[in-house]
């Protein structure tokens, strides 16, 4: 009976950044970074491990912060870093890990009802063509928190 109380009472305490599984899909770290006032659009970062078989692909998500969840990638061109939408899903092969990061994969809230505060963790949903979806809880750090060489002013959202 005692013991029985215990247990409920440590699962009511939210656990930040422990691993959520889905289906094959085991996501963790999520975090994003906290925005400037008026700021349209803002990064989330996480990782996700397929833990199955068959590969699965991240074709989307939602989150109440914005109109808009996108997953973007970053990349080099010339000296110039630029980024795109992932349009037909990012693909995680079996036994794979994608990291998210500043400079790399991102997660993008586009269209931002209200700036991302530090300490007040955004509450997401990813979707998976095969694990379908997951509820995601992303921390929000400090606007410099691994700042990534080039920031998303000016690429054109
Ligand atoms: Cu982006």
């Amino acid at each position: 009976m005692f013991r029985a109380l215990l247990v409920a009472i440590a699962l009511a305490v939210p656990l930040p950044a422990v691993a959520q599984q889905a289906g094959d899909m085991q996501i963790s770290g999520t975090w994003a970074r906290a925005t400037p006032k008026g700021a349209q659009v803002g990064g989330g970062y996480l990782k996700i491990t397929n833990t199955g078989k068959t590969p699965d692909r991240l074709i989307g998500g939602a989150s109440a912060v914005a109109d808009k969840f996108e997953v973007h990638e970053m990349s080099m061109n010339g000296s110039v870093m630029k980024m795109r939408p992932v349009t037909t899903g990012l693909e995680i092969k079996p036994g794979e890990t994608v990291e998210f990061k500043p400079g790399g994969y991102h997660v993008m809230f586009v269209g931002l009802k209200e700036p991302l505060a530090e300490g007040k963790p955004i509450s997401a949903t990813l979707i998976f063509e095969k694990a379908g979806k997951v509820d995601v809880t992303f921390d929000v750090r400090g606007i410099g928190a691994q700042s990534a060489p080039a920031s998303h002013g000016g690429m054109g959202h």
